[in-house]
């Protein structure tokens, strides 16, 4: 049988720039190859800093999920140095990394990946009335109706008939692998456009705690967001009004629009429910602490491993079994294979295609991520992996929201572990984590009208109160999965700093082992591929993991010369 030799370069609707070979045969993928093309960095940015700071330069590692890094590099940097930051500075915390997961997860289904299942072509072809009749027996959402189906079908017809499709340019439009009557089509072409919208006002909730958004302010040892209800600059009742407002609007657009359409959507795509698992074994680090992050027993999504698919039983995890390998990655370590990131080094050595790309498949070293490993295998992380660990350790809410995907698709929990699997997951955890939102709100006014307004403990802040050497490690289940930040201080200075991402982790090429990365895994992993020309099937299975290569290859050659060879095409 021949073999076809695929490549997608770029995938267009994520964050930075990816490329993905395949080998196609007979209609499915036989192997698959992840390639970061991009070079960028911070880690040895953030060298000889105060550790102070490290947040604010961490940060910029992103501009999509822009405060995880700051809240890792928090995290790790407080537990080098021991600080406990006030349950206020905690709250706030968790409703900023809270807002980002919503207005993040609600981004990817729209405007990243709906276009994968969605055609926007079609809903030109839908009946209005018919439309608004279904999107009603869905949710009571006040925009499904007739008139505001018909207003958005004219102006995509108007956009169509302009031949101008904007953003709608790049789409496989009237590829039979779209499943969707004309009124699916036009609901989810509706809400689309309602999120845009959405998701600019949900967000304020950064400013408002932060100062600004993208990249609020931080600080170590609470939060720069002083509390006083009688003031004008600070947090006062008005704010904290606003906030509550967002709140609402996040948790009933998340409830009356996302999680509706995303149940409706699934129901034509359940064979998704079979394809692109891949990576059998889920690392969770956990997320949203009650009180103090070093509580991982109050942390609302647990920390855990789960092998082999295997939802019997919850491995612990232990930060000790992280490594990074380089195998397939252009870096150079000395004396070692593999590296815990106390001990990273980050060392570029480009060994790629110098004038024109080829096939990178053909190569020993094809991408600039690096391969994170657990006690060396291979992890996937994410929603998803959240998701298997919080059911497998008895999650009631968890539980309560996978049983209703299960149930409302009519589809066994092996369906999980799959491309649906992915972006079901997502849903789910947008869903509990907005009701969890009106919690923390209700806990932090709660403290605050019972006279606690602290946001910030400074006991440590003069580096005379820290040890002369520590080091420290800050963990954070971002959007896209397990997050760590590993520092190391000495004499007031950072001395090293590695930043191990989920996409670095779900992008990483083959280890020294030869196990692939959880992409190439999936795109293995009982794929089809029909027509190599229009690879819409390469694009749901890589859209379902929410790549963002820029936190992925967060590292920099301090000469950074390598860089304008790579973009060479
Ligand atoms: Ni740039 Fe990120 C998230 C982090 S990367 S988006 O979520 O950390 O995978
Ligand atoms: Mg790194």
């Amino acid at each position: 049988m021949a073999v076809t030799k695929v490549v997608v370069d770029p995938i267009t609707r994520i964050e930075g720039h990816l490329r993905i070979e395949a080998q196609q045969e007979n209609g499915r993928i036989t192997k698959a190859w992840s390639s970061a093309t991009q070079f960028r960095g911070l880690e040895l940015v953030l060298k000889d800093r105060d550790p102070r700071d490290a947040w604010a330069f961490a940060q910029r590692i992103c501009g999509v999920c822009t405060v995880v890094h700051a809240v890792a590099s928090l995290r790790a940097v407080e537990d080098a140095l021991d600080i406990r930051i006030p349950p206020n500075a905690n709250t706030i915390r968790n409703l900023m990394v809270g807002m980002q997961f919503i207005q993040d997860h609600v981004i990817h289904f729209y405007h990243l990946h709906a276009l994968d299942w969605v055609d926007v072509t079609s809903a030109l072809k839908a009946d209005p009335v018919a439309a608004a009749r279904l999107a009603r027996s869905l949710s009571p959402w006040p925009n499904n109706s007739e008139s505001h189906f018909k207003l958005v079908q004219d102006r995509v017809r108007t956009f169509v008939a302009s031949g101008q499709l904007g953003i709608f340019t790049n789409g496989y439009w009237g590829h039979p692998a779209y499943k969707l009557p004309p009124e699916a089509n036009l609901m989810a072409v509706a809400h689309y456009l309602e999120a845009l919208d959405w998701q600019r006002d949900i967000i304020r909730l950064h400013a408002i705690f932060g100062g600004k958004n993208p990249h609020p302010n931080f600080v170590v040892g609470g939060m720069a967001s002083a509390i006083n209800l009688d003031a004008r600059a600070t947090i006062n009742t008005e704010r904290l009004t606003d906030v509550h407002d967002m709140i609402r609007n996040a948790l009933r657009f998340v409830e009356q629009v996302y999680w509706p359409d995303l149940l409706a959507i699934a129901s034509f795509y359940k064979d998704w429910g079979a394809i692109g698992g891949g990576v059998k074994n889920h690392l969770a680090v956990g997320e949203f602490p009650k009180n103090d992050i070093r509580d991982v027993a109050g942390l609302y999504f647990p920390r855990g491993i789960i092998l082999d698919n295997d939802l019997s039983t919850v491995h612990p995890y232990d930060q000790a079994g992280v490594t990074e390998e380089i195998t397939s990655a252009w870096y150079e370590y000395e004396g070692a294979d593999a590296l815990h990131p106390w001990d990273g080094q980050t060392k570029a050595a480009y060994t790629g295609p110098k004038q024109k790309w080829t096939y990178l498949q053909d190569e020993k070293k094809y991408t600039w991520m690096k391969a994170p490993r657990y006690n060396g295998k291979a992890m996937q992380v994410g929603p998803l992996s959240r998701c298997l660990v919080g059911y497998a350790s008895g999650h009631d809410d968890i539980k309560a929201l996978v049983g209703e995907v299960l149930g409302r698709l009519d589809v066994p929990p092996a369906a999980l572990f799959s491309t649906l699997g992915r972006t079901a997951a997502r849903g789910i955890e947008s869903v509990l984590i907005a009701r969890k939102m009106v919690e923390w709100y209700d806990e932090l006014v709660g403290r605050i009208k019972g006279g606690d307004t602290r946001t910030f403990d400074g006991s440590k802040w003069e580096p005379g109160t820290w040890p002369k050497e520590s080091k420290g490690y800050g963990y954070m289940d971002a959007p896209r999965g397990a997050l760590g930040h590993w520092v190391r201080i000495k004499d007031g200075k950072i001395t090293n700093y590695q930043a191990v991402v989920p996409s670095t982790w779900n992008a990483s090429g083959r280890d020294k082992a030869g196990q692939p990365g959880a992409y190439e895994a999936a795109l293995q992993d009982n794929h089809p591929l029909v027509d190599p020309k229009r690879p819409i099937e390469i694009l749901r299975t890589v859209h379902s993991f929410d790549p963002c290569i820029a936190c992925g290859v967060h590292v920099l050659d301090a000469t950074g010369r390598q860089v304008t060879e790579v973009k060479v095409q």
